[in-house]
């Protein structure tokens, strides 16, 4: 009996129509034309060792700028050949197959990865987007994903509009609506197929590998490649959530920003709250001169109550106020439409930065704010800009022992986004931009004395200390590169956010 669902998986909605205890269908052999190009010999003989639903690309493919194509335009991995696995199994054959010629490899999902190290690649990218299988096991309380599956039959939420995968996100930590109720991504994690450096699969859980468990939830773009996993998922019953999108100018910015933190507290933001995001960009229809800052708030559960709560930022003579009333998958595109439309856009260069944080600095706000408009004013063309700021509900996330995984940032209660974005990789605004991310983020931590720069591993730039990224308590890096030692002793997944430099091995 086919019967239609909707569940929810962390951050993300999953709508599925599926047959009662179907298994994920296997692939129909489909074979593509491997056999011109200069990379032909590796062509063939890897095509000979997977399975024949796999595609092999290379430069004179007519799909190689497509297969290729990244989120960053201005981040530029060197890749010699694009494998395309069609089953799981093929994973571990490629790594193996790589590892014989000594030639790297790298796992892409959906080519979001944000920070500049993956630059650094050279060699032959796994590209996981086939592996898109999702299947709910019976009880309904878990599902199995395969490693590259992204919106096809999960519907994305809040900015990533469904253009992220879910295990990029999630084996760095993984934010999102549900957090405040059910954790991190990664804390709904129940199994993981892993991929090791040297091409053995493994299955990892508490039980299973339990210290690789520890390091796939927070660091596992270092460890291995997950071909599959299963997830805790929960029952959504269809219903609505109350979504209010306010706008204001930025004579508003001070008492709004006041307002928030009462709001949400420090960390103790109701979870029926899903989250509240602001946005400082210029927004042409109510100026060019100076940002207008959008703050979106999300809620499930009464509307009358939303409305009370609310009532406060109604008071601080908003630009515009508008409230819907809408079902979890809709989410996406009504915050999607308000927060930045096209955020997706791909091969676009981003100057970007981060900085964790606990509550809102009024003054460190207001300084970013005019700093924008002091950057606007010399580079009106820079509009597109934008300051964001995720305050996500973060009970569920406090609910979970930080020692138990190796996301170290279980304190940060906002995490922040700056991005500038240019047509070119070679735009003369380059520096210009590079020099407002630092002042801006320099003004974020400078507004917590008290606490250590963090940075959210997921939305690093790059530049950022190993610390900030994997955690201060010195207990944290020194697992990890014995880890590393252990698992990847050539140093095979130095990629993403490092932990050990290319090039180093043990
Ligand atoms: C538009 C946008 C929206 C975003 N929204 C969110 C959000 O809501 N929450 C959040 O936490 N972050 C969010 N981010 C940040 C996001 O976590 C990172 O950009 C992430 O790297 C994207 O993953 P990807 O699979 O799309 O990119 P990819 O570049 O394909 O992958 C990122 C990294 O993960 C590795 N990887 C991917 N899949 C696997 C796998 N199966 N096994 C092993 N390694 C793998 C890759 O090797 C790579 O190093 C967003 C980013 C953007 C640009
Ligand atoms: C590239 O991919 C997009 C979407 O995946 C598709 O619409 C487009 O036709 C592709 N272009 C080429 C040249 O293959
Ligand atoms: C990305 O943009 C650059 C410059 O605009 C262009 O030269 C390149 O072909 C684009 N790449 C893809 C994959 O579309
Ligand atoms: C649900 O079923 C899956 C697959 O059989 C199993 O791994 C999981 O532990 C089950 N969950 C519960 C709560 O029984
Ligand atoms: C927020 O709470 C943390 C403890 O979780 C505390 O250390 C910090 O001082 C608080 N910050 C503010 C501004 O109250
Ligand atoms: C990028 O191109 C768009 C569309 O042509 C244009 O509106 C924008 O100003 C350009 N951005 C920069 C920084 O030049
Ligand atoms: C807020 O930021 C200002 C400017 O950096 C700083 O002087 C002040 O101490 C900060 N306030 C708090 C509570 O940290
Ligand atoms: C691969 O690495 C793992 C972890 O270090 C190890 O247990 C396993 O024996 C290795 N497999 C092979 C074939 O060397
Ligand atoms: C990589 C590839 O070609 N995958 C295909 C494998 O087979 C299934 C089912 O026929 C297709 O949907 C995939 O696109």
């Amino acid at each position: 009996m086919r019967s239609r669902l909707y569940f929810i998986l962390g951050s993300l909605a999953l709508l599925q129509t599926f047959t009662s205890g179907s298994k994920i269908p296997s692939f129909a052999a489909q074979i593509r034309d491997m056999r011109h190009s200069e990379n032909a010999h590796t062509k063939i003989e890897l095509a000979s060792l997977i399975s024949r639903n796999s595609s092999i690309f290379s430069p004179l493919d007519a799909e190689w700028k497509n297969e290729t194509e990244r989120y960053m335009q201005n981040i530029n991995p060197q890749v010699q050949l694009s494998v395309r696995p069609g089953l799981e199994d093929d994973v571990a054959k490629i790594v193996q197959y790589a590892n014989r010629r000594n030639v790297p490899f790298y796992a892409v999902s959906r080519g979001h990865a944000l920070t500049t190290s993956v630059g650094k690649f050279n060699g032959i990218e796994i590209d996981l987007r086939s592996l898109n299988r999702v299947h709910v096991n019976s009880n309904k309380s878990t599902a199995w994903f395969q490693g590259g599956v992204y919106s096809y039959e999960v519907l994305n939420s809040l900015w990533d509009e469904g253009c992220v995968s879910i295990l990029g996100p999630a084996l760095g930590g993984g934010h999102g609506l549900q957090q405040g109720k059910h954790g991190l991504t990664s804390d709904h994690f129940v199994n993981l197929n892993v991929v090791l450096a040297n091409g053995t699969a493994v299955q990892v859980n508490e039980n299973s590998n339990p210290d690789l468990w520890w390091a796939m939830r927070g660091a596992g773009h270092n460890f291995g490649i997950v071909t599959s996993f299963e997830s805790k998922i929960w029952p959504d019953n269809f219903k609505k959530y109350f979504v209010k999108i306010y706008q204001f100018a930025g004579n508003s910015l001070d008492a709004l920003i006041e307002q928030v933190n009462l709001f949400q507290g420090n960390g103790t933001l109701d979870p029926a709250w899903l989250g509240n995001f602001g946005l400082y960009t210029i927004n042409a229809a109510l100026s060019q001169t100076e940002a207008t800052i959008t703050w979106v708030f999300i809620y499930d559960g009464v509307q009358a109550e939303a409305e009370a709560a609310l009532k406060p930022f109604d008071e601080l003579q908003p630009l515009t106020a508008d409230e819907v009333s809408i079902p979890y998958t809709a989410i996406n595109d009504q915050i999607g439409g308000a927060v930045d439309g096209a955020l997706c856009e791909p091969n676009k260069t981003h100057i970007i930065g981060t900085a964790g944080l606990q509550t809102y600095n009024v003054t460190t706000m207001r300084a970013i704010y005019d700093l924008y408009t002091e950057k606007i004013n010399q580079h009106p063309e820079l509009g597109a800009t934008r300051v964001f700021v995720e305050g996500y509900s973060v009970q569920g996330v406090r609910s979970f022992n930080s020692d138990d995984s190796a996301f170290p940032l279980r304190d940060d209660n906002i995490l922040t986004y700056f991005d500038v974005k240019l047509n070119s990789s070679s735009d003369p605004l380059i520096d210009f931009a590079t020099k407002w991310r630092d002042e801006t983020i320099d003004l974020w931590n400078a507004g917590q004395s008290d606490r250590k720069p963090t940075a959210y591993v997921n939305y690093a730039a790059g530049y950022e200390s190993l610390e900030s990224r994997y955690g201060y308590d010195s207990w944290r890096l020194e697992k990890l590169r014995k880890l590393k030692g252990q698992y990847d002793p050539y140093n095979r997944f130095a990629w993403y956010n490092p932990i050990i430099p290319p090039q180093i091995r043990y």
